[in-house]
């Protein structure tokens, strides 16, 4: 039980911050030689999903072809029911905790629970808040995005996604963010948060990487960078050996 999320829990006794790279299934090729890429630089869960999947068959598969390639976990990151797929490891069961809209925050959920369940996903209760304003997640997750330069609304929300019960908190800038999640604000939000805290949108340098770590991140999300750097490689693995306490 817990397999995962124990899985998780321990690798960050074991190296401090991790990093979990995003794949989108509808925008990344070559998906499975970046997935096993992305392990053999340090990754420790790849992240499967984004805000705007459509494509359940096409996301099925790719997950069955990662999973035959890669020994570390496939996690899926839903922006609606459809992204719910068998054969992933685990799913952070999400609420847009920040949207004005209830579907977000209750109603998909509802809606995908069962799916879960018969899928046998193991369910990591997230809470996820959409920073800033723009972006593709912001938009159809029709968000309040929380300011950037105001840490003390995401310590509001991030303590009542404790006091629910949520063991994960997600921190989203919005995938290939202009502005990346502050320091300041990861580490006020660490100051109450004691959960498994969370961190994408944004981040392509290694050194904002580092800062983001020292400033309190369990989680550090990268996607775009991936997509869109013929660099990526060696950025990534900068990441990685960066964020790490060891
Ligand atoms: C998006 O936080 C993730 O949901 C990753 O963002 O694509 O900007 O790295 P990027």
């Amino acid at each position: 039980m817990n397999s995962v999320e124990n899985y998780i829990l321990n690798e960050i006794k074991r190296y401090g911050t991790l990093c979990f790279p995003l794949i989108d299934s509808e925008n990344s090729t070559n998906v499975i030689s970046i997935a096993k890429r992305v392990e053999e630089l340090g990754a420790s869960a790849i992240l499967i999903g984004g805000s705007s999947i459509i494509d359940q068959i096409e996301l099925s598969k790719i997950i069955s072809q990662i999973k035959l390639s890669v020994n570390i976990p496939v996690i899926l990151f839903p922006g609606n029911v459809t992204g719910v797929s068998p054969n992933a490891d685990a799913i952070l069961f999400m609420s847009l905790l920040n949207s004005e809209n209830p579907y977000f925050i209750t109603g998909a959920q509802a809606l995908g629970a069962l799916g879960v369940k018969k899928a046998k996903l193991e369910a990591l209760p997230t809470g996820y808040l959409i920073i800033g304003e723009g972006t593709t997640a912001w938009f159809v997750g029709q968000a309040k995005g929380i300011p950037f330069h105001k840490p003390n609304l995401a310590i509001m929300y991030s303590l009542a996604a404790q006091y629910l019960g949520m063991r994960f908190l997600y921190l989203e800038a919005g995938s290939g963010a202009n502005q990346h999640i502050s320091p300041e604000m990861v580490n006020s939000v660490r100051k109450y948060y004691d959960g498994i805290l969370i961190v994408g949108g944004g981040i392509r340098n290694p050194e904002i990487a580092k800062q983001l770590a020292e400033a309190g991140a369990d989680i550090l999300v990268v996607g775009t960078m991936i997509e869109n750097d013929n660099n990526w490689e060696k950025k990534l693995s900068d990441i990685i050996q960066l964020i790490r306490k060891v």
